[in-house]
């Protein structure tokens, strides 16, 4: 009753969010809109004209206060974030921004009386593809938390025009078709051509005795291309702050297309637009090649560049601080090492642009700067050859070849003789520019993204950093944003939680723990089953219309979703899988627990290994799903073209969350906590973020099984396992393994690189050693899932204990401990 009072006098000081307060006001102002967009009669509008309008007219509802947050950061000289990553994995925008300004109820009523259903118009949105996999949507998290505890933090990154690639399966094979997700217009952005910058590539630099006695930098001959930035709101929730996604795009200027012209070249002027627009075309360019890698690091700069111009240039205009300052204002924090060259980029800016010392200017950027590293699988950690880096980017290169040097001198005069410190801690050895070292050394904090990840980092991976800046290393579990992955994707879960225990979860999500009184009360968890069934059937609906399969919604459904690798171990799910199709095949009599397996996800275009894995995957799902009497049992379906919207019917209809990676691997896993918090069991190894859902949910409430991360490290160390060892001593195994290559699968298919991935090469991934363990946990989900009335309680368990899981207990973390920013009222 206090609380409730104090909610109400608040709410009476703050201004009232702008929305629509009735459906009436919603309908005339989609009328107006729809008139200035289309002109056109309101029954002749298409379902894309209609979601363009609603777009628009959020955009409108929002833009006030777009600029007062704005206004209101510079007027009080708050501290600023600025989150750059190569990829925000945004999901649609449409629902989300209805829920964020408090108006889906009144747009879906406003809709309905106007001939529409909302359901069918929120498709006709394509998802954005600015992003592929884990890091990307949780930039889109990140953002998503900053806006709504109102924090001054906002991301920078590329428009792409075309996103990954759209995953088709043609005959058991992904083909990759070009995401064109811009092709009708996107809403969502404005253009700002009045602060677009420009970017140096190419040219030469060197440097020269200036008249004061110091040495200067000349650089000339470069080439220059526009930088030209889009913003996207990024609407908090309910609370009036609108912060900015600010996407570069590469443009070239016409001036110099009309010169070229008027010098009668045609294809040079075409030579010159296309070289310049291929910087932000595609999202991964393929880096197999060397074109692909330098196009890559073209990109990286070109983001790292643009952005940092413009903060500094907004820094100077509002904030009208000295330099030395900058720190105590403007925060850049990088997402993985791909924008690390935010360091020398502030340096260069700082020396050559504001004549700073080098000593001053190191100073300011190590304060501005912090990372987070997301791997530490060695080849994901990014290096680039020097002498492509030094043609492309001469001045940065002449300032990392200053920093190596220094920052050498110091190591080698504190540990004299030592090369190997050396090695491990450089910037600039063996021929190659390594950005994970630019990146500590450029910032005041390193941190990994789970517990035992952070430790790996400081164990192994950046050891040698770690002793030279013990301070700067930390952890900070990652988070989902509960907005988009219960409150939005599952709005049936949430509405039996807001009986049970009241809304106050939405705004502190902590408070989901509340459901522990729960947790054994049979009506809640009647509810549950009846909210589960509903999203298993509305899986199953979807499945119907889009590939006219069917699924038994009584099954389990066991779910794994993410990018396809080796090292998350698909291939022990469809072999383990197998293994259960050739037992039902021996033994006809044989009666198991009824299952589902999904499977989603793309491989890298280069990767064969993984492409093999999805073949396999769709073959064996075809054979099992053909066969009438198996079928009834056991189902297997490879979902397409894997995105955020896909995750958003998937994950709510899920009894069982794969976590399956090899130990020490999955730097955290951010999907593992979206299926806990839409209430399925983990079968997980421990890594990751799995380890510390275990820690609270318990034992009884998910399934581990599994070699640890210091038996596979201890493995690695002595020169791995003999793979062929297990498939001698283990039938099992090895009825599994021969399949793959004696033509028993489909239609004789040889699956020979997975085969020898897995004897040949030694089993880089233990897949044969936790092969007998992970057949155990399917057997332990089966038993459990038999008890209907404990697994309800393992899946209230698990949805409790989700609010530590939110993005927004992360972003209060880097707020408190990195970044040092506090929220503002707008
Ligand atoms: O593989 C990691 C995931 O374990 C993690 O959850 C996610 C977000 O932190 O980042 C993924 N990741 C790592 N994506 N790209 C990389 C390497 O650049």
């Amino acid at each position: 009753m206090h609380r409730q009072m104090q909610g109400h006098l608040k709410r009476g000081l703050e201004r009232e969010m702008k929305t629509w307060h009735t459906k009436e006001e919603f309908k005339s102002a989609f009328t107006k809109k729809a008139g200035i967009l289309y002109d056109k009669e309101l029954h002749d509008l298409t379902r894309s004209e209609v979601y363009q309008i609603i777009a628009y007219m959020v955009r409108d509802l929002v833009s006030d206060n777009w600029i007062r947050t704005n206004k209101a950061y510079v007027e009080k000289k708050t501290k600023q974030i600025y989150y750059f990553s190569i990829e925000f994995l945004l999901g649609r925008l449409l629902e989300s921004n209805l829920i964020g300004v408090d108006g889906e109820a009144v747009c879906r009523e406003g809709l309905r009386d106007l001939g529409w259903e909302l359901a069918d118009i929120l498709p006709e949105e394509r998802d954005p593809g600015l992003g592929n996999g884990g890091l990307g949507r949780l930039a889109a998290c990140f953002i998503d938390s900053l806006a709504a505890l109102q924090m001054p933090g906002h991301g920078c990154s590329l428009r792409y025009q075309y996103g990954l690639f759209k995953q088709k399966m043609v005959d058991d094979y992904q083909v990759e078709l070009p995401d064109n997700w811009l092709v009708n217009g996107f809403p969502w952005e404005v253009k700002r051509a009045d602060k677009a910058v420009h970017v140096a590539f190419c040219g030469n630099a060197y440097m020269r005795p200036a008249d004061n006695g110091e040495l200067e930098c000349v650089y000339e001959g470069a080439s220059y291309v526009r930088a030209v930035p889009y913003d996207v709101p990024i609407i908090g929730y309910r609370n009036n702050t609108v912060n900015t996604l600010r996407l570069w795009r590469a443009e070239y200027s016409r001036d110099d297309v009309y010169r070229e012209l008027s010098l009668g070249d045609r294809h040079q002027a075409f030579l010159y637009k296309d070289s310049v627009q291929r910087i932000s075309r595609f999202l991964y360019p393929d880096d197999s090649t060397e074109d692909g890698r330098r196009l890559r690091l073209m990109q990286e700069y070109f983001m790292v560049s643009a952005g940092v111009q413009s903060i500094i240039r907004h820094y100077k205009k509002k904030y009208k601080a000295p330099l030395t300052a900058f720190a105590d204002y403007m925060g850049i924090h990088i997402n993985d090492t791909h924008p690390a060259l935010v360091i020398p980029e502030l340096m260069r800016i700082f020396m050559d642009e504001e004549g700073l010392s080098w000593n001053q200017a190191w100073q300011i950027t190590v304060r501005t700067v912090a990372y987070t590293n997301h791997t530490v699988l060695p080849e994901a950690l990014e290096r680039w050859s020097i002498p492509m880096f030094k043609s492309l980017l001469p001045r940065i290169y002449l300032i990392l070849e200053e920093l190596n040097e220094r920052w050498l001198k110091k190591v080698r005069t504190l540990y004299p003789g030592d090369e190997g410190k050396a090695r491990d801690v450089a910037v600039l050895w063996g021929g190659q520019v390594h950005m994970a070292h630019l990146a500590v050394l450029g910032s005041h904090s390193t941190n990994g993204v789970a517990e035992i990840h952070s430790q790996i980092l400081k164990d192994s991976t950046l050891h040698q950093l770690y002793t030279c800046f013990p301070s700067r290393f930390g952890n900070k579990t990652n988070g989902i944003s509960h907005r988009r992955w219960l409150i939005q994707a599952n709005p049936q879960l949430a509405a039996l939680l807001d009986d049970t225990i009241g809304t106050d979860w939405h705004g502190s999500p902590e408070r989901l723990e509340e459901l522990m009184a729960y947790c054994n009360d049979a009506s809640f968890l009647e509810r549950l089953d009846g909210v589960k069934r509903e999203r298993k059937r509305i899986l199953g609906s979807y499945l119907l219309k889009q590939y006219g399969v069917s699924v038994d919604v009584d099954s389990i459904f066991d779910v794994q979703i993410k990018r396809i690798h080796l090292y998350k171990r698909q291939l022990l799910n469809i072999l383990h899988i197998l293994h259960l199709y050739r037992r039902l095949k021996d033994d006809p009599s044989l009666v198991i627990a009824p299952r589902t397996y999904f499977f989603g996800g793309k491989a890298a275009a280069s990767y064969d290994e993984a492409k093999q894995t999805i073949r396999l995957i769709s073959i064996v799902s075809r054979m099992i799903n053909d066969d009438r009497r198996i079928s009834k049992m056991l189902r297997v379906m490879f979902l397409e073209n894997y995105n955020v919207s896909l995750g958003q019917i998937l994950f709510p209809a899920a009894d069982v969350s794969e976590q399956i990676s090899t130990a020490g691997k999955e730097a955290s896993g951010t999907g593992n906590m979206k299926f806990m918090m839409n209430g399925a069991l983990t079968l997980g190894t421990m890594d990751g973020a799995n380890i510390e859902i275990r820690r609270r949910v318990g034992d009884e409430n998910c399934v581990i099984f599994g070699l640890r991360a210091d038996a596979v490290m201890n493995y690695y160390i002595h020169g791995g396992y003999s793979s062929w060892e297990v498939y001698s001593s283990d039938e099992n195994i090895r009825k599994v393994m021969d399949s793959l290559i004696n033509g028993s699968i489909g239609d004789h298919e040889i699956f020979g690189m997975l085969y020898e991935s897995l004897l040949d090469r030694n089993d880089e991934y233990f897949v044969l050693k936790d092969f007998e363990a992970y057949c155990g946990g399917q057997r332990e989900i089966v038993r459990r899932y038999k008890n209907r009335r404990s697994w309800l309680h393992s899946s209230a368990v698990n949805i409790a204990q989700s609010g530590y899981f939110s993005s927004d207990r992360t972003i209060r973390q880097y707020a408190a401990d990195i970044w040092h920013i506090q929220g503002v009222k707008v």
